[in-house]
């Protein structure tokens, strides 16, 4: 699951989760997981309490990935469905709109993490961001930089569908009441019900 600030990412990937949970085992992880070493460096930096250069925090992002890629794995090879609250393709989006770092360097750590079958990007324009009572408080929340992040998740889509075919990629509307929304995810993701089988694929290789 991505999506913009204010896309209603949290509540949606929450209700998913419910949603499958009828007839799967499902494991919901939250990236950043801001509970592990890593992830408090992350806390810290988004919250705007310390300073990092624009690279190593990239890097963090992308540990706190690898850290958990284990895990992943391992819940797969069970059979259990794994949901994401955002993944590498944030990773990239976020990190690629500052100009300092272009956008092939911050593929590159997250380069072979386990793929996932589907992305549902939650997508919503500044204008519907605006009446849901504006941008939050943390260093990413604004105006111009959610813009950005908007154009970069069209780029990664054309990338991820060239490098990896089989990921469903759902750019949705995430304007509309919460059941329509989620209505509209449901939808997406249908085709993967049966389960899948095959070796983990991995990402952007
Ligand atoms: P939440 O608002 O969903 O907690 O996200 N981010 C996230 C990055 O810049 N790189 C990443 O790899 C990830 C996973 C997006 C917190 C912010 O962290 C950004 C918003």
């Amino acid at each position: 699951m991505e999506g913009l600030d204010r896309s209603g990412k949290t509540t949606q990937t929450q209700k998913l989760c419910e949603h499958l949970q009828r007839t799967n085992t499902v494991k919901l992880i939250k990236f950043p997981d801001r509970t592990t070493p890593i992830g408090k460096m992350i806390d810290a930096y988004l919250r705007s309490q310390s300073e990092l250069d624009d690279r190593a925090i990239h890097l963090l992002f992308s540990a706190n990935r690898w850290e958990c890629a284990g895990t992943i794995e391992a819940e797969l090879r069970a059979g259990n469905t794994v949901i994401c609250d955002r993944y590498a393709f944030s990773g990239v989006a976020f990190s690629a709109s500052k100009s300092s770092l272009s956008y092939e360097w911050c593929k590159a750590p997250d380069i072979s993490l386990p793929a996932p079958d589907a992305v549902v990007f939650l997508d919503i324009s500044p204008e519907v961001a605006q009446q849901r009572g504006g941008y939050g408080e943390e260093r990413y929340e604004k105006e111009e930089m959610q813009r950005t992040v908007r154009q970069i998740f069209r780029k990664i889509e054309t990338d991820t569908a060239q490098a990896n075919g089989h990921i469903i990629w759902a750019t949705i509307d995430a304007s509309g009441t919460l059941d329509e929304v989620q209505q509209r995810i449901q939808k997406a993701v249908e085709p993967l019900n049966g389960g899948i089988t095959g070796e983990i694929q991995r990402l952007w290789m």
